[in-house]
């Protein structure tokens, strides 16, 4: 399964296009318009989410609700086009009065862009490298998801810290595929603890006072996956190495944890690896310090991966930059943006990991159509059954 998002932020509208997705899979308008208008939300986004109500049009690939094996067409329209319909013309000359961006943001893709792409002009970059990108992901992952939930794999994340605002956890590894869902949703911080989310709002408002902007780290987890999925046999194909990459490509992504992470970098061998007992008639482990990939590949346990997020480079008390027409030191350009964006980030990474896990599934059980893919998963599941009897 594969997907390719296209689009500028202030263009007239994003496109993802979805690729191996089997037959006679059920797709919901509602599920995916509910994770893009989660993406929307949290405490410390800015102006731009009032103008958007992101909703995915689906233009190809689906019939009476169910795909049809071709390519899925995903569009979400951009509202804030009709503000930027001239500057952002596709045909034309650039209107007169058009500022060009010259005063590129220390973090952001601005100065590089330009440097490698021979522009006098940072738009031609930021308009592509904005995280506004990101709803077009949400929308191709939406098919991932439907893909796992009817295979009986659940994805779902929340913020374990913003700023130096850290969620309590005694054991993260046990504590994870504990938390409520609705505790998640119900805060505006995607935070399971009612207090910790407070804290982390006036975070974000101590921030937005000082003219700052703040990260944060996040975590995903997924039940009910197949124990196998990936492999140990090459690099690329490794799930660790397959579910780093979807993660690290998230703009702002800066760290990735699986289950204890660097944390079993500083224990005994001991105190990291999960014994492997035997339960409900299959292999299983009596811990998940492991966070649900060994080797390479799934272990049956759930997956629990944690990414930390830089802050957004946007700052209303910018740092100095180079002017790009003068070449003096000037302030970096202040854009609208958001103070906090690490609830969206952590919707966005649900997605991702998501399209990575849909993508081993169908390698492993095929992705023709989904009778086939089911067929293929119950004599998997019933060759497990005989290895552990
Ligand atoms: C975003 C839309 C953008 C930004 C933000 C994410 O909208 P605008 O630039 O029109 O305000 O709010 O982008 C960034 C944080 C960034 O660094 O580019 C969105 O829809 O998520």
């Amino acid at each position: 399964m594969q997907y390719i998002t296209a689009g500028e932020s202030h263009g007239p509208q994003l496109t993802a296009i979805v690729s191996g997705v089997p037959a006679g899979l059920a797709i919901s308008e509602e599920q995916i318009n509910s994770s893009l208008a989660r993406r929307q939300s949290g405490y410390g986004r800015g102006g731009r989410q009032t103008i958007e109500r992101d909703r995915a049009v689906i233009a190809s690939g689906v019939r009476f609700g169910r795909t049809m094996g071709s390519p899925i067409t995903l569009v979400v329209r951009n509202r804030d086009w009709e503000n930027w319909s001239e500057r952002m013309a596709a045909f034309g000359s650039a209107p007169s009065d058009l500022v060009r961006e010259v005063t590129p943001r220390p973090g952001h893709a601005d100065l590089v862009g330009a440097l490698k792409t021979n522009t006098d002009d940072c738009r031609n970059i930021l308009e592509r490298a904005s995280a506004r990108e990101t709803a077009a992901r949400v929308a191709a992952c939406g098919i991932a998801r439907e893909f796992l939930g009817d295979l009986g794999v659940e994805v779902f994340s929340y913020v374990t810290s913003v700023g130096d605002v850290a969620l309590p956890e005694g054991d993260p590894m046990a504590a994870a595929p504990t938390y409520s869902p609705l505790d998640i949703e119900f805060s505006e911080m995607r935070c399971p603890d009612e207090g910790t989310t407070e804290a982390m709002k006036a975070a974000v408002r101590a921030a937005r006072d000082a003219g700052e902007s703040l990260g944060g780290t996040f975590r995903v987890v997924v039940t009910g996956l197949l124990p196998g999925l990936g492999s140990y046999a090459s690099g690329p194909e490794r799930l660790t190495s397959r579910i780093g990459a979807a993660l690290f490509s998230i703009p702002a992504i800066k760290g990735v944890e699986f289950g204890l992470g660097f944390e079993a970098a500083r224990r005994p061998g001991s105190r990291v690896h999960d014994p492997i007992v035997l339960a409900d008639g299959g292999f299983t482990r009596s811990s998940n310090n492991a966070g649900g990939l060994e080797g390479g590949m799934t272990s049956g346990m759930p997956l629990v991966v944690t990414a930390a997020m830089k802050p957004i480079p946007t700052l209303m008390r910018p740092l100095d930059t180079v002017n790009l027409d003068t070449l003096e030191v000037e302030q970096a350009s202040r854009e609208r943006s958001d103070v906090c964006a690490v609830p969206a980030a952590a919707v966005v990474a649900e997605g991702e990991v998501a399209f990575a896990l849909a993508d081993a599934y169908t390698e492993a059980f095929g992705c023709t159509s989904m009778a086939d893919v089911k067929a293929s998963i119950r004599a998997y599941k019933q060759r497990l059954r005989t290895m552990s009897r």
